[in-house]
């Protein structure tokens, strides 16, 4: 198959499952063509089968907001005649999904009839999408996606209470690539964090708002009281410097390591005991499962598809939003005991394997394959 994949090509989560199933797809023979605005964060090798068209969108001085919708179809356009592409893939509905529809309208003037399948990934329903500035859009171009998937049942459930749907959702949850996220040995870098083996607790971010960070160290501090323990922020965002000040307020900064972004975010994670996430709304928690396949448990808030991916008292807790000293209460539950936080960190890994990449990929190859051949078929009158 040729396939085309939009995509922001940030670190958030809706970047990162679009690149690493473009890389997957691509390790299987398929050849992939991501079309953005600049190259994928986690898409920095050469892979035969992997290519790149980057969407340039032309200032001009009456241009307020340059039109990088209208420069993204024009890419499609461009892209899926002269490589002959089967499939669009948009991930995140604004704007991707929108500039698809234009693009396939487009296409069809030349003849060319290809379809697209939209994944939603969260704040483009949650937050965005269903704010009156973008909602006939996004309803619009979801109902003329040629294919429809969310990243869990919650979010699937949120789309039909907020948007007059009128196609088939489809659920395809977020998956892990064990090949990367897995325990690596780093006692060195255990030991310049933790110096007196002390527990170490971590959170990863783009610091937003709905991140609910404020919690993180509310929590930790808490914690930090019983547990000798070291906080790792990894990430960065508006939050961060509120967050940075909250740590002066409290007198932690001692123990709170602001790291900002990183590439190798696995090999901070193989060094952590705990995993906090105390969101406001979470579609599915992809950073979580990133923690939990390098065996770190996971204290999470209850909030949207969380509960499909968190097992309470198995790999880690789930507590009501903003919910401090409960989520406090059961991190101290796994980690005042040698033999218990074992048990939870063998449970994270095995909690983890039920969204193995290698389970996950079938299935979203299958729906392509289902989706060209519904396009191709003849309409029988
Ligand atoms: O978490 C973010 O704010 C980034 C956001 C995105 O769209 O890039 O993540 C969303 O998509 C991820 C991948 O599907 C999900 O795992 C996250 O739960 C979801 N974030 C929210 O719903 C807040």
């Amino acid at each position: 198959m040729k396939i085309g994949i939009v995509c922001y090509p940030t670190f958030g989560g809706s970047g990162v499952v679009a690149t690493e199933l473009g890389k997957a797809l691509a390790d299987e023979g398929h050849q992939v063509h991501f079309i953005t605005y600049s190259q994928p964060a986690r898409l920095d090798f050469f892979s035969a089968n992997l290519f790149y068209h980057e969407v340039s969108v032309r200032d001009y001085p009456l241009f307020d907001y340059a039109p990088y919708e209208s420069a993204l179809a024009s890419k499609l356009v461009d892209v899926v005649r002269f490589e002959k592409l089967d499939i669009l893939h948009v991930h995140y509905a604004i704007p991707h999904a929108s500039a698809a529809f234009m693009a396939k309208q487009i296409l069809a003037t030349y003849g060319i009839n290809i379809p697209f399948v939209t994944t939603l990934h969260g704040t483009d329903i949650t937050l965005v999408g269903k704010d009156p500035t973008y909602k006939p859009v996004v309803t619009f171009s979801i109902n003329q996606s040629d294919g429809i998937t969310t990243v869990s049942q919650d979010l699937k459930e949120d789309t039909l209470k907020h948007f007059d749907i009128t196609g088939e959702i489809k659920v395809i949850p977020n998956f892990i690539d064990f090949e990367r996220f897995s325990l690596k040995p780093k006692d060195h870098f255990k030991k310049a964090i933790a110096p007196n083996n002390e527990r170490i607790l971590i959170h990863t971010s783009n610091f937003r708002k709905v991140k609910r960070t404020g919690d993180v160290i509310l929590m930790f501090q808490k914690i930090q009281e019983k547990i000798p323990s070291k906080l790792l922020m990894v990430g960065d965002g508006p939050e961060r410097v509120y967050n940075e000040q909250l740590c002066r307020n409290l007198g932690i900064c001692d123990h709170v390591r602001f790291l900002g972004k990183q590439d190798a975010v696995e090999e901070i994670l193989s060094v952590s005991d705990l995993f906090l996430m105390p969101s406001e709304s979470e579609s599915f928690g992809l950073a979580a499962l990133e923690a939990m396949a390098c065996k770190v448990p996971i204290i999470t808030s209850n909030s949207g598809g969380l509960p499909e991916l968190n097992v309470d008292g198995f790999c880690g807790y789930m507590s009501n939003v903003g919910d401090v000293e409960d989520m406090a209460a059961n991190a101290i539950k796994i980690l005042e005991n040698d033999t218990v936080l074992n048990q939870f960190k063998e449970n994270a890994f095995r909690r983890a394997q039920d969204f193995d990449l290698k389970k996950i990929l079938p299935i979203y190859i299958d729906y392509y394959n289902a989706i060209i051949e519904k396009q191709h078929k003849p309409v029988v009158l």
